[in-house]
């Protein structure tokens, strides 16, 4: 199903530096390379497949051709507010997904975009510094659209948008991210930004555990700070901060 002709994305993009790759290696590298160059915000690489698309900690991203929406779209936001970048693109595959008919579309902290509690959209951002100064980030965004995941060791948490809207169009939902990845991008450094993403995250008031680089915290979600990190209460009482890793229930 050819849902990104050449005719939809020069529409799609229209009066935007972009890219449409076939297929590529992984589109967050190509877009670092351009950041690199000097490319303008809102640029978009995006690739009908990934050879080797990664998730965080150099995961393994699975999404065979005609089946996903990827794409890398580069922000530019102050240093301080680095962390926001991550939440805008959260957030606006929310919204977009909404903006296709879908209800329930909720945040698992930090970054997962799930529907029923399962994955729909996993972000990984990568940001560029040179000593203190922040270049960019590049936001990486996998969208599953109709991929088959049966027999797979993703069936029990991954889902597709096919599974809930009957048919999926992804050049509609390429124009509805793009919308909102534009609008929520000015808005980086702003409480409205962190709040709306927030009032999103499914896990907050549950008892979860964290594990990063190996340790594992265990305790209520009692809440977020204002640079994105998870506030969890152990059961010392003590609440401790969590600025990256894979929160699980229970
Ligand atoms: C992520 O990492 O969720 C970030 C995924 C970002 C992918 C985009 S595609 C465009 C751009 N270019 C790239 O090379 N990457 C970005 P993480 O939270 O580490 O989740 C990875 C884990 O999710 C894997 O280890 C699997 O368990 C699971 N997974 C892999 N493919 C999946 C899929 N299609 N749907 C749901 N879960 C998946």
């Amino acid at each position: 199903m050819n849902d990104l002709s050449p005719e939809c994305l020069s529409a799609a993009f229209a009066g935007r530096q972009y890219e449409f790759h076939p297929q590529i290696a992984s589109t967050n590298d190509r877009a670092m390379t351009l950041l690199n160059e000097g490319a303008p915000a809102g640029t978009v690489i995006l690739a009908e497949e990934q050879t080797r698309g990664r998730g965080r900690l150099g995961r393994i991203w699975h999404s065979p051709p005609g089946s996903a929406l990827m794409l890398s779209y580069l922000v530019r936001p102050s240093a301080e507010a680095v962390g926001d970048a991550g939440m805008l693109a959260a957030l606006a595959v929310c919204e977009a997904i909404e903006a296709m008919g879908v209800n329930g579309v909720g945040i698992k902290w930090p970054n997962d975009v799930q529907i029923a509690g399962r994955k729909v959209c996993g972000v990984l951002p990568e940001s560029a510094w040179q000593g203190d100064s922040l270049m960019g980030v590049i936001l990486g965004i996998g969208v599953n659209v109709r991929i088959d995941f049966s027999g797979s060791p993703l069936a029990d948490t991954a889902i597709n948008l096919k599974t809930v809207i009957d048919d999926v169009d992804r050049c509609h939902l390429l124009v509805e991210l793009l919308n909102r990845l534009d609008a929520w991008s000015l808005k980086m450094g702003s409480d409205g930004l962190f709040e709306a993403w927030r009032k999103r995250l499914n896990m907050i008031g549950k008892t979860v555990s964290v594990e990063h680089a190996g340790a594992v915290m265990r305790g209520v979600a009692e809440d977020v700070a204002r640079d994105g990190a998870l506030l969890v209460r152990g059961s010392d009482g003590i609440v401790r901060r969590a600025v990256a890793g894979d929160i699980a229930l229970g």
